[in-house]
């Protein structure tokens, strides 16, 4: 196989300026799922999907595709992706590395005169974050076919909005049925976003799968009352059970020495005054691990907790489930290739798995599909401060070339 590399220039500009689309004032970085921010976001992939000559196509709920189809080969197509919808004050790398990565790749081969022997194209999924519309990886997880199109465009989102009429009010409601490729196979980049291969000096992750999800929102409804005249014993107090949650959590994921790893990103208190004690408190708790037997246990525990708590707190307690993902295994012989492929390249490379979710996950239910990582500096992600050096990327985007070209036949 004669060596190609990426055109690493091309690649690193165009991470930068999309890195700069959707930022606010202070220069913070938001791109949700659906928003205007993220309307500009696609409507930049998407021209230069199109520079490349590739066909732009968008689906029934958003997810945007860049199709090369070589010749006539109408085989099943190699497919790369991502996405490009981020958190609130993100970094520049998360979900757009692996499109980007995907249409230089392609760009690549095109450019090279490579004639593979199926069609290659690139996704950029809707709302993998999950943090506007749960639940996450939503446009991956329709897609395979794991949630309805009506149900994920009726879907409300934190802000009150409905996901199908923000699609459509950013022109991102496409005409084809979601799944309408049928993959051969799927390839998905992105960085670590966490300690281990900058920890074990690793270049690469070749990822073997990505542990289960849960998330739910918790209510809890007390009872408002004076903070001056209410005795400590008379409250019914939606906050401090809250706090006790949190701290439950806490408690009993770091008991052992198991993986599990428990969030309490987001939380509300009404009326949410200083002098009144909370009557309610709203909250998400994310639990995660690799072992579906081990999350279950943990979901269960907490049910248990939650229900001694409103006991002995005389408050209601509710929960709702926003997503709930068991733990995936990613397809051997595409692990092996990253593996060879990255060993050819002379780059330390690592078995691992992921503790973030990914649209991978939900591609796996449709075809052999693995995940490349390359290195997060310090471990950071959702955090502006994510970064990961060029050398790293490109050696990335370069092992992502070599082991779509075994895929493909576009040796
Ligand atoms: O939550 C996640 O792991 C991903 O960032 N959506
Ligand atoms: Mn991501
Ligand atoms: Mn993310």
């Amino acid at each position: 196989m004669t060596e190609l590399s990426i055109d690493a220039d091309r690649l690193l500009g165009r991470l930068r300026t999309l890195g700069e689309i959707g930022r606010d004032g202070e220069g913070r970085l938001t791109r949700l799922a659906a928003s205007e921010e993220d309307r500009q976001g696609r409507d930049r992939v998407a021209l230069w999907m199109r520079e490349a000559g590739l066909e732009v196509m968008v689906d029934r709920v958003g997810n945007l595709f860049g199709l090369w189809r070589p010749g006539e080969a109408d085989a099943a197509p190699l497919m790369l992706g991502s996405h490009i919808d981020t958190v609130i004050n993100a970094g520049i790398y998360d979900g757009c590395f692996g499109v980007l990565s995907g249409l230089e790749v392609i760009e690549t081969l095109k450019g090279a005169g490579a004639m593979p022997l199926r069609p290659l194209v690139v996704a950029a999924f809707t709302n993998e974050e999950g943090v506007r519309y749960a639940p996450d990886m939503l446009g991956s997880l329709v897609y395979a076919a794991g949630l309805g199109v009506a149900e994920a465009l009726a879907t409300v989102g934190t802000d009150g909005t409905v996901l199908g009429e923000e699609l459509a009010r950013i022109g991102y409601a496409g005409p084809h049925e979601p799944g309408f490729l049928r993959p051969h196979a799927y390839l998905e980049i992105h960085v670590e976003q966490g300690p281990v291969l900058e920890r074990e000096r690793f270049r690469l992750g070749a990822v073997e799968n990505v542990q289960g999800i849960s998330w739910q929102r918790v209510t809890i409804e007390g009872e408002a009352n004076h903070a001056g005249t209410t005795p400590m014993g008379m409250r019914h107090d939606a906050g401090q059970a809250a706090a006790r949650v949190v701290t439950f959590l806490r408690d009993r994921v770091t008991r052992g020495n198991a993986p599990t790893v428990a969030t309490v990103g987001s939380m509300a208190f009404e009326p949410n005054l200083i002098n009144v004690v909370p009557s309610r408190a709203s909250f998400t708790v994310d639990l995660r691990d690799p072992d579906e037997e081990r999350l279950q246990a943990e979901e269960a525990a907490l049910a248990r907790y939650l229900d001694e708590l409103a006991l002995a707190e005389g408050v209601v307690i509710r929960t709702e489930r926003l997503a709930r993902f068991a733990p995936v295994a990613f397809d051997g012989a595409v692990v092996a290739a990253i593996e060879q492929a990255a060993g050819r390249r002379g780059l330390r490379c690592r078995r691992m798995t992921s503790g973030a979710g990914h649209d991978a996950q939900m591609m796996a239910r449709l075809c052999p599909t693995a995940m490349i990582f390359v290195p997060s500096i310090g471990g950071i992600s959702h955090n502006p401060r994510e970064h990961t050096p060029a050398e790293d990327l490109v050696a990335g985007a370069n092992v992502l070339l070599d082991v779509t070209r075994g895929l493909c036949g576009a040796t």
